[in-house]
């Protein structure tokens, strides 16, 4: 039985331009300063995409060892870096991540269109990525863009085992131009097929721009998590621009508190993912 509320944050993401979105974290400082702030309202997670000094995504080793130490450092979030970085990151980059270190990483169960774009996820890549998290002690989140991810996830444990700390967590990422949809139904479908996946099997699920609102209320409802951020939306209200991460993580802590599922300690967290 599902009790608190799991928030992740997702400040940054690869796809927004810090022109276009000047509150969007792209440096180091605004990263912490963000975390701090997120974790302060009530996030426990940090999904963290980082930037170079142009403010373009980059998988730079250096720079991902000195975000999860300067985290670590200054929060006690637990750090999850993405693995699926910019579309056009290749394989090995993706790989290299789990160098860096992280409590979490990403993990996508496919590819998807994504836009006009593809995000590609091998099988066999997945498959590296699954078991180097394994040999590495890093937690998985699997991140699931349409219902055959869950499938694909299915296959995955029953060839490869559970992942590292025994506990299986998923991300639905909803309302991606290409993939699943964000609405109530969708979500409420994907939450059905968790059934063939091991029993305790939590999820998150965010949705994509105007699907933010309606996704985050049918996770609450159906005894999800909720992952909000800048990576997701950039868009508060019609009209109206985000104005900071902290924003959308105090909308959703608002939200959690209301559906009388308050947000969880780092703490709590931890021992739900099973770090
Ligand atoms: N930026 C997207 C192409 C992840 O972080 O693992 C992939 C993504 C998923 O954001
Ligand atoms: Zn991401």
């Amino acid at each position: 039985m599902t009790t608190g509320t799991l928030i992740t944050v997702a400040p940054t993401g690869a796809e927004s331009a810090k022109a276009e979105v000047p509150a969007l974290p792209v440096t180091l400082d605004e990263l912490v300063l963000t975390a701090k702030e997120c974790e302060a309202l009530g996030a426990a997670v940090i999904h963290v995409h980082i930037r170079d000094d142009e403010a373009r995504p980059t998988l730079d080793q250096g720079r991902l060892r000195a975000t999860v130490a300067a985290l670590r450092e200054n929060t006690d979030l637990i750090v999850q870096l993405s693995s699926g970085g910019a579309v056009t990151d290749p394989e090995a980059a993706r790989l290299a991540v789990l160098d860096a270190g992280p409590d979490m990483a990403s993990c996508t169960m496919g590819t998807v269109n994504f836009g006009d774009d593809v995000f590609l996820n091998r099988w066999e890549f997945i498959v590296d990525l699954h078991t180097r998290m394994q040999e590495r002690g890093v937690v998985p989140e699997y991140e699931i863009f349409d219902l055959g991810h869950l499938t694909a996830l299915q296959r995955l444990l029953g060839k490869y085992g559970l992942p590292h700390g025994g506990h299986v967590h998923v991300d639905f990422v909803m309302g991606v131009p290409g993939g699943m949809p964000g609405t109530a139904a969708t979500l409420v479908a994907a939450q059905q097929m968790l059934r063939d996946l091991p029993e305790g099997t939590t999820f998150s699920a965010t949705g994509i721009g105007r699907s933010t609102i309606p996704v985050m209320l049918a996770s609450l409802s159906t005894g999800g998590h909720l992952r909000v951020g800048m990576e997701d939306t950039v868009t508060y209200a019609k009209g109206r621009p985000v104005e900071s991460n902290m924003q959308l993580v105090a909308r959703a802590v608002g939200f959690a508190q209301l559906a009388q599922r308050p947000p969880l300690t780092t703490a709590e967290a931890r021992t739900l993912l099973g770090l």
